[in-house]
């Protein structure tokens, strides 16, 4: 099928409707990781990727990546399968267009950054269900953006790393989260988070982080 894009929000008024993973007839196993130096993934035609032998999608923490985005690479219209393993692992400059996780495994997206900034990673359309815990899990200082994303069923949409002080900046714009206990989590008082336009369905909090984080929202409706 060829992609539709995913636009986020309702901005109707009323609570925004449930919407569903797209479908593909492209479906394809993969064994191992898939380590993606430049560009992965169709202009158009989405990608179904199944995990085999990867990690069974638990909360266990030593399972595979589904894939590796190196420095600058980018990642578009995929599908990623149950179990969904340790998902998407990002190293830094990141563009990840309209990818679909079907079953969170242990996590959805990492910034895989250690001490050195990771520049901006950014996550535009696409969505993610089923996530036991986290969707995105941020290991290192970074800018991430997430933009027109549907996430159904979550502990946190966002953790940066339990205990950690590194300065991150959050960017969400056009969200429809759904299902979820908390959207946004920090330790660190280096956050900035900017929250626009977008629609918390049974989100039980918004934050919770540090007195000195800072956070700015417009118009998020809470339903
Ligand atoms: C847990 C764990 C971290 C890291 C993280 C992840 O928070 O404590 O060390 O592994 O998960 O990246 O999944
Ligand atoms: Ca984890
Ligand atoms: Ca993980």
């Amino acid at each position: 099928m060829s992609v539709k894009w995913f636009k986020g929000s309702s901005n109707q008024g009323s609570v925004p409707g449930k919407i569903k993973i797209p479908t593909t007839d492209d479906v394809l196993t993969i064994h191992d990781t898939v380590d993606v130096a430049v560009s992965y993934g169709d202009e158009v035609k989405l990608r179904k990727i199944v995990p085999d032998n990867m990690g069974d999608g638990s909360q266990d923490e030593n399972q595979k990546p589904v894939f590796k985005l190196q420095q600058g690479a980018e990642l578009q219209n995929i599908i990623i399968s149950k179990p969904g393993c340790d998902g998407v692992h990002c190293k830094g400059a990141n563009e990840v267009r309209n990818v679909w996780w079907e079953d969170v495994g242990e996590d959805a997206l990492t910034v895989d950054a250690s001490d050195s900034f990771a520049g901006k990673i950014e996550i535009i359309g696409g969505g993610a269900w089923n996530a036991k815990d986290k969707i995105f899990q941020i290991n290192g200082p970074c800018e991430i953006h997430i933009i027109d994303f549907y996430a159904d069923g979550f502990s946190k949409l966002v953790r940066v790393n339990g205990g950690s002080k590194f300065k991150v900046d959050i960017y969400i714009e056009s969200l429809i989260a759904r299902n979820g206990s908390v959207l946004i989590k920090s330790d660190s008082p280096y956050t900035n988070i900017t929250i626009k336009n977008s629609d918390l369905i049974k989100v039980g909090k918004l934050t919770e982080i540090p007195k000195e984080a800072k956070i700015k929202k417009t118009d998020v409706r809470i339903w």
